[in-house]
């Protein structure tokens, strides 16, 4: 496995067979996936086993018992990524609001650089034109506040649709990134920014799931800052 998609799971029946036959069509050299589901009460787990038994290459699925965290889920899912071998390690969403068809030009974008954002603020970048006036500038704010809040020159702070060249991943050491949460994201953007890494950014269009559940909450987003602030405090 050259090239591993990460993809944390929980309750994503519907829209994670459609995500693995997407990125298969976009013909990525060496392509592999690891999946790390949560127990899913709708059966994402086990769809996630036959999807893996139908691949014709690595595809990994990391069950682990009930819903412990994004961030968790992802530090997982890239160790799993680096002990198979993997050198450029993609992670997306599994409700498709991270576009398959923007991963070429995501991963043409680690030949020079160590990490590559998939931006929604870059140039040519945005979110779902459905979205409305209010959800529009809660994004946006949201994440200006965060890059302020880390001092983060990436545009993209929030979102998690990013390459990493393996060496990134082992540059900044998976095992201390603290948060479960939403703040994940942020999290390792600024310990990329810290280690002096080359990040890039490669605009896409966000687009709303259209299918299962959002797990975002107030509660998760208010204790991202608060950690978030205590990271760059340097506590
Ligand atoms: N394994 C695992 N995956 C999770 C967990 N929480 C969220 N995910 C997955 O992580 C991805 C992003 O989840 P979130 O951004 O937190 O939630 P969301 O429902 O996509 O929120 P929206 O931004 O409203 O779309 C999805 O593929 C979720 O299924 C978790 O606790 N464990
Ligand atoms: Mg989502």
């Amino acid at each position: 496995m050259k090239t591993a998609i990460v993809v944390p799971t929980y309750n994503e029946a519907e829209t994670l067979p459609v995500l693995i036959e997407k990125v298969v069509a976009q013909g990525i050299d060496g392509l592999g996936f690891v999946v790390v589901d949560d127990g899913s009460p709708d059966g994402t787990g086990e769809i996630a086993d036959e999807l893996a038994q139908k691949f014709y290459g690595t595809f990994i699925v990391v069950h682990r018992e009930g819903k412990q965290g994004l961030g968790t889920a992802y530090k997982v899912g890239f160790r799993s990524a680096l002990d198979a071998g993997a050198e450029l390690i993609i992670e997306m969403d599994a409700d498709l609001s991270h576009p398959p068809e923007v991963l070429p030009g995501l991963i043409a974008k680690l030949e020079n650089a160590d990490v590559a954002v998939a931006s929604r603020y870059a140039p040519g970048g945005g979110v779902d034109p459905e979205w409305n006036w209010g959800r529009k500038q809660i994004s946006f704010w949201g994440n200006v506040g965060i890059r302020l809040i880390l001092g983060i020159k990436v545009r993209d702070a929030t979102a998690g649709f990013k390459g990493f060249r393996r060496e990134a991943l082992e540059k900044i050491g998976i095992q201390n990134l603290t948060l479960k949460g939403f703040g994940f994201q942020a999290e390792v953007a600024y310990r990329c920014q810290q280690a002096g890494m080359r990040v890039v950014e490669h605009p896409y269009v966000f687009m709303e799931r259209t299918a299962g559940k959002s797990k975002m909450s107030f509660r998760i987003v208010v204790e991202s800052l608060f950690r978030l602030t205590w990271i760059r405090l340097g506590r």
